[in-house]
């Protein structure tokens, strides 16, 4: 067949090491971009199957988030912009290890197990980060998907969550929005507009945020949305990418990892700040007090306020719909407590990874799902979404209702479903606070997180370590857990578990106890205990203090 031939030739250009395999991991591929390229080139080949085979847009962002510069990674979207399936998951693994002489027959063999009709149409979209490496990957996935004969439509430089929701718009014949970047402007900035004209007071100070832009492709973009705000927010933006690298000392994982601000920017006290990773799907906030000590909302605080906002807004307005909040084992215990013992809102746990927690969201009217790093997003079921905007419509309500029924309405309406979106978070968390005439050190003071320590620690196979109970106990190897447990019962108010990472070559080690102190100490002793019953690499683990 013809389309074969020219997949072979094109694959040509773009071979693939021999001997070199790779996983897909948490979300997607990942490593040094050096070897990515005939994974793009594959990536595009399997994205014009997938589209195919569910007779819709498929999206490929290539981007390697929070990770160096000199790294680079591809995600795929599956139609409704979530991330693709696990079963297509695993054909990407297989695609992108078969040997460049057994391309052809994985190629084939996808198509038989999937029966996918090589004469449908196939459309793929993409996007890239700002990072060097991306230009020249992006055309790799471009030669995968025309070699196949599928059709590519690449949106340049976008953010991760704006690719996501170009493809949901798509989809869905335009009812999710403009399948366009600027669409997406248009939709997030109007809905925040209508929120925020709810909160007519708002001083000059509680309109203004700076934003640590990472150096990446979040900052170009907030950039760019800055006009459709209409001055509803003042950004003040650093690390916007005309001089420093990319996630270098900056960014949301950055500064949630080493709990200090990012470097190029500084705090002023009292002062909301926030940082995005380098594909903007993530958001941490943070400000120093008059003691100059430096406090940090994630990812669990973030969820925490909009599940208060929500449960309040639903009351307001009479809606008998159930929300949930789902977080992984990352989640500080004072936030759980929080939600559960203070907000009697229901908590979920799920395996590392947004897709595992998208697909837990998925099972309430409302899931708010977050990671701790402040990865995450609301979903509205179809039903929930149909009540709530049928009762903004509803002219026989008292003015109570209709309020809360419109800023409810609003609110969905600037929320990113599709996936955790850092410019869709910071302004659903700016038209809240907003809202609700809140400083950052109020919502900070919502509750007290319990200090934690999360450490890496570099292992021969980190394979060697199975987990079960969404990744809170670990199976093996023998005597891992039984040790962890023991260490734990040392402290008071402790916690601690490890994992292989999804993607970097370490065991995370997570940690967390009544004092920083311990939890560093519980952390490192952790550390040692995976260092030696789990095959530990290079140097010995060593103390914090
Ligand atoms: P891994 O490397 O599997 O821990 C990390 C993050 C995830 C997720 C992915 C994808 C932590 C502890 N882990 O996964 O939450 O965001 O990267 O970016 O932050
Ligand atoms: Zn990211």
């Amino acid at each position: 067949m013809a389309q074969f031939e020219k997949v072979s030739k094109k694959s040509a250009l773009h071979p693939k090491p021999a001997g070199l395999v790779l996983q897909y991991g948490t979300a997607g591929f990942r490593t040094s971009a050096q070897q990515l390229d005939h994974i793009m080139f594959r990536m595009g080949l399997l994205a014009t199957l997938r589209s195919r085979k569910t007779k819709s847009t498929i999206g490929v962002m290539v981007t390697a988030s929070h990770n160096p510069e000199e790294d680079n990674g591809v995600k795929l979207i599956d139609p409704m912009g979530e991330m693709v399936s696990a079963a297509w998951e695993e054909y990407a693994t297989q695609l992108a290890n078969a040997e460049q002489e057994g391309l052809l027959k994985a190629l084939k063999d996808i198509i038989e197990k999937e029966a996918v009709d090589m004469n449908q149409e196939g459309y793929v979209v993409m996007g890239r980060d700002t990072r060097p490496s991306s230009g020249k990957l992006s055309q790799a996935v471009f030669d995968g998907v025309t070699s196949l004969g599928g059709k590519c439509h690449d949106y340049g430089l976008v953010t991760t969550p704006q690719l996501h929701f170009v493809v949901c718009c798509q989809n869905t014949q335009g009812r999710y929005g403009t399948g366009t970047v600027e669409g997406y402007y248009q939709k997030l900035a109007q809905a925040f507009i209508q929120l925020t004209k709810q909160a007519p007071n708002r001083t000059d100070d509680q309109k203004h945020i700076k934003v640590d832009g990472a150096n990446g492709i979040g900052a170009l973009k907030l950039k760019e949305m800055e006009q459709f705000l209409q001055k509803e927010l003042q950004i003040s933006l650093y690390n916007d990418g005309s001089c420093g690298k990319l996630n270098y000392q900056c960014g949301a994982d950055y500064v949630k990892v080493q709990q200090k601000p990012p470097h190029g920017l500084q705090l002023t006290v009292g002062e909301r700040s926030c940082s995005f990773d380098g594909d903007a799907d993530r958001i941490i906030y943070y400000y120093v007090d008059a003691a100059k000590c430096f406090h940090l909302l994630d990812g669990d605080k973030i969820a925490m306020l909009i599940s208060t906002f929500l449960k309040e807004l639903l009351v307001q307005a009479g809606l008998d719909l159930q929300i949930a909040v789902v977080q992984t084992a990352y989640a500080n215990g004072s936030s759980t407590r929080y939600l559960e013992e203070t907000m009697k809102v229901q908590v979920h746990c799920a395996k590392t990874g947004v897709k595992h927690l998208h697909h837990k969201a998925q099972e309430f009217d409302i899931g708010v799902y977050f990671e701790a790093n402040g990865h995450g997003t609301v979903l509205f079921s179809k039903a929930a979404e149909e009540k709530i905007r049928q009762l903004a419509l509803d002219q026989n309500i008292n003015d109570e209702k209709k309020r809360a029924a419109k800023l409810l309405e609003n609110t969905v309406n600037l929320i990113n479903q599709t996936v955790g979106d850092a410019i869709s978070d910071m302004l659903v968390i700016e038209a809240i606070l907003a809202l609700k005439g809140m400083s950052v050190q109020q919502w900070d003071a919502m509750y007290t997180d319990l200090p934690n320590r999360q450490l890496k620690v570099k292992v021969i196979d980190r394979r060697v370590i199975e987990t079960t109970d969404a990744e809170r106990r670990a199976v093996t190897p023998a005597g891992l857990q039984d040790a962890i447990d023991a260490l734990v019962g040392n402290y008071s108010l402790a916690r601690a578990f490890v994992r292989p990472s999804g993607t970097e070559d370490v065991v995370r080690v997570y940690a967390e106890a009544d004092t920083q102190e311990n939890a560093d100490t519980l952390a490192y002793e952790v550390s040692l205990e995976v260092y030696k019953l789990a095959g530990g690499a290079g140097d010995e683990p060593k103390p914090l203090h």
